[in-house]
């Protein structure tokens, strides 16, 4: 398998996320694509390819246009204002103040366009983001050729919503990925989000539609981020209605009950015979993992992936989260070694 991946990645490098009330090292961090490379180089799952030029105007279809002008400016706006840390911010459009206008200062800016504020904003965010975009974007061009690609993704992207960040996501690669696929002429893309997190963003951004399918299996909102979405009653609306599952679990699942869920989400996709399945890939699901809480083993990411590859459909692997760092290269290769041993094309 092919994995597409961005030296450029590393524009992206904040110092710091807000976790547990303390500015920590973030999670999310540039030795987590190293880490996975290595493992990729050494299993020799494939060829890793740099990204090609792209039309990055395919953005404006799946986010706002304040929104992408806000990501382009945020890091001007905030050091111009004399502040002296990374930009985080401090105030929200909170349920007791309703109205919608935007403000035109950047810390409230910032807390109109953030959902989640461990994630920071340094010099070179949006140049990192755009460069994750582009890698997605390359992983789809060579979808048409390929059974499967595996595009390496980081900044992630699946919290991002039409127009706000945070979870680590600035632009949604995956919701980009599928707009792609639909330009070039595809009807129908299933989404099936493994994260451990629920995959808001693009859940958001195709709530009302019924050509893209999405499907998320994650840490019940009650207990873990991103809490306000990824509930069991959530189906879509209007002509999405239908199109939209999840699959909520509590604290300690173990790979045997998470399977359970994976069956009836490859169900879903079985019925609704896309002509490509997207995968956001975390591997935060792991029993290691610092931020998160299912059980599951190393061993088990290589039975998803076969478990996945009976599914038959050319399949698009987008990285997500995954913080365990000793394991984060082991558990995604595994899971891209046991599609790739399994693979029968139907
Ligand atoms: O999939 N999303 C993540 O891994 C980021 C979660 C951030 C929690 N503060
Ligand atoms: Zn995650």
């Amino acid at each position: 398998m092919k994995t597409i991946y961005s030296k450029q990645h590393i524009l992206h490098n904040s110092l710091t996320e807000l976790s547990g009330g303390e500015l920590v090292k973030p999670f999310e961090s540039p030795d987590r694509v190293d880490i996975i490379l290595n493992e990729i180089s050494n299993r020799q799952l494939g060829p890793i390819l740099q990204p090609t030029v792209q039309d990055l105007d395919i953005i404006y279809k799946v986010h706002n246009e304040k929104y992408i002008e806000f990501l382009k400016n945020a890091w001007k706006e905030w050091t111009e204002e004399g502040f002296k840390g990374e930009a985080i911010p401090t105030v929200w459009p909170s349920r007791s103040m309703k109205s919608k206008i935007i403000p035109k200062n950047i810390e409230g800016k910032l807390g109109y366009y953030c959902l989640a504020n461990e994630t920071s904003i340094s010099e070179g965010t949006i140049e990192g983001a755009y460069e994750s975009v582009k890698v997605a974007l390359t992983a789809v061009d060579m979808l048409q050729k390929e059974k499967s690609i595996f595009g390496l993704c980081r900044p992630p992207g699946h919290h991002a919503s039409r127009d706000q960040y945070g979870g680590y996501c600035f632009f949604n690669n995956i919701a980009i990925a599928a707009e792609k696929l639909i330009e070039k002429g595809a009807k129908k893309i299933f989404i099936l989000d493994i994260d451990f997190h629920h995959g808001n963003g693009t859940q958001e951004i195709f709530y009302r539609r019924s050509d893209v399918f999405f499907a998320s299996l994650h840490g019940d909102p009650m207990q873990a981020f991103p809490h306000f979405l990824g509930h069991a009653e959530e189906t879509g609306i209007e002509e999405g209605e239908g199109f939209n599952i999840n699959y909520p679990m509590p604290p300690n699942t173990s790979y045997t009950q998470w399977k359970k869920s994976l069956k009836k989400a490859m169900n879903k996709v079985e019925n609704f015979r896309p002509d490509f399945l997207l995968i956001s890939l975390g591997v935060d699901t792991f029993e290691d993992d610092p931020i998160s809480f299912f059980k599951l083993k190393s061993n088990d990411y290589f039975d998803i992936g076969k478990s996945i590859s009976e599914l038959g459909i050319p399949t698009l692997f987008i990285m997500e989260g995954g913080y365990a760092i000793n394991q984060i290269g082991i558990n995604t290769v595994n899971i891209l070694k046991g599609f790739e041993e399994k693979f029968v094309s139907i």
